[in-house]
């Protein structure tokens, strides 16, 4: 009860974040009345009810679709703020947000229109804030691209690249010279890996990419000489408990292999992932996976420092957090 105080109150970041996953049913709806458009559910209810997912896929499905009633960029805005409201009440300090152009430009949406909404939140809020653009690994490289070249007139309003979406059967390598143009360009650099897929992704993704740290990674443990790479490199994992339990990548959340991670010596942070599709934001992670699992008071403090030494922040920024 005391630690379950401790973990709440203590300031972390979080590192793995969809914002298009924060978005919560009631502002769906609001936001879907605001632009008319039609949506597949007739309550907020319905739409609820349909969060029971059996892997990866039938969760994306669902994601997309609720992102649909996103059109002006006060959507964005709104959207955005609504997180980092929510971020604040659980003592994150700072925030790496994903955000998929491509969701949003297949419907027409003008790339500006997502970057400075997003981005204008971000610079209204207390907590600090920084956004990383993402792929959709089952689009094509070419379609990657295109819209890097679209996003580079405003390119000082993100500082990293990441990908994401449906991961099995698209490995990292199929991006590998859109990564390489991001990295001439001096973004930093993540990818999903080994969340449903295997083992070799996340090898792909540190090898072929040259990612600075690994989205999810809880399969590496599959890999003992893996395991060991990520150790000694002390490559970061963004946890995400929650989401790993929704998406049947661990069956419950006493299964979960975070405590494995941490004893392994890798340097393994907890975050929300999709908080408004899974079930809770930063503090909700921390509280259900410390009930599940035989954590302690220095798990916690571990946790919360690897959160901000993984973190893209400039050395003396770090420094402050730590
Ligand atoms: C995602 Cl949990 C997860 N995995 C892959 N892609 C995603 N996009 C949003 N959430
Ligand atoms: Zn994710």
């Amino acid at each position: 009860e005391q630690l379950r105080t401790v973990v709440q109150q203590m300031p972390k970041a979080e590192l793995h974040i969809h914002i298009e996953g924060s978005l919560e049913p009631e502002l769906i709806f609001a936001l879907a009345q605001r632009n008319n458009v039609k949506l597949a559910y007739g309550s907020v209810e319905e739409l609820r009810a349909a969060y029971a997912f059996t892997d990866l896929q039938s969760f994306l499905d669902i994601y997309y679709a609720g992102a649909s009633v996103l059109l002006q960029e006060q959507d964005f805005y709104d959207m955005t703020a609504a997180y980092l409201k929510r971020a604040e009440e659980d003592n994150v300090r700072h925030t790496e947000i994903f955000f998929d152009p491509q969701t949003h430009t297949a419907r027409g949406v003008p790339i500006k229109t997502v970057i400075d909404g997003i981005h204008r939140a971000c610079q209204d809020s207390p907590v600090s804030a920084t956004l990383i653009l993402s792929f959709l690994r089952h689009l094509s490289e070419e379609d990657a691209f295109a819209t890097l070249e679209e996003a580079l007139p405003y390119r000082d309003k993100y500082m990293g690249i990441g990908l994401d979406s449906s991961e099995v059967g698209n490995p990292p390598e199929k991006f590998a010279r859109v990564f390489a143009k991001c990295r001439e360009l001096g973004f930093h650099l993540v990818a999903h890996a080994g969340e449903e897929g295997p083992p070799a992704y996340i090898e792909t993704a540190l090898d072929v990419l040259k990612v600075e740290r690994i989205d999810h990674g809880v399969r590496c443990l599959e890999d003992a000489a893996l395991t060991q790479r990520l150790a000694r490199e002390q490559i970061a994992l963004t946890v995400c408990p929650l989401s790993n339990v929704k998406l049947c990548v661990f069956d419950r959340m006493e299964q979960h292999n975070l405590l494995e991670l941490l004893d392994a010596g890798i340097v393994a942070t907890v975050n929300s992932d999709d908080p408004a599709y899974f079930g809770g934001y930063m503090n909700a992670n921390f509280v259900a996976t410390f009930e599940a699992l035989p954590l302690g008071l220095s798990h916690a403090q571990r946790l919360a420092r690897n959160s901000f030494s993984a973190a893209f922040l400039p050395a003396e920024q770090k420094q402050k957090f730590l």
